[in-house]
């Protein structure tokens, strides 16, 4: 039984592994305007980190750009833009690279 439940709980795995390799790391390049203050750009990386599939978020309040890779079976340049968009700061997509 224990050997049975070991198995199945492996293959039920497989489909997440298969995804997986499918999956692409991709990156987007924003301009982000309205940050004022030291506090804005950690918003927004936090706004961008708390979406499935984004990976990393990079925020320059000197350049007013946001560099996000994200998972690209998770996730889309435009869903990125409208959440930082959202939060209080426009945001526009400047490149998308795959
Ligand atoms: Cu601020």
């Amino acid at each position: 039984m224990g050997k049975t439940l070991l198995f199945a709980a492996l293959f039920s795995m497989a489909p997440v592994y298969a995804q997986h390799a499918f999956a692409q790391e991709k990156t987007v390049t924003l301009h982000v305007s309205g940050m004022t203050c030291g506090t804005c750009p950690i918003s927004v990386r936090h706004s961008a980190m708390q979406m499935k599939g984004v990976h990393t978020a990079i925020v320059n309040i000197d350049t007013a750009m946001a560099t996000v890779t994200y998972e690209d079976s998770e996730q889309s340049p435009q869903a990125i833009a409208q959440t930082i968009t959202k939060l209080g700061y426009p945001a526009t997509i400047t490149d998308a690279k795959q």
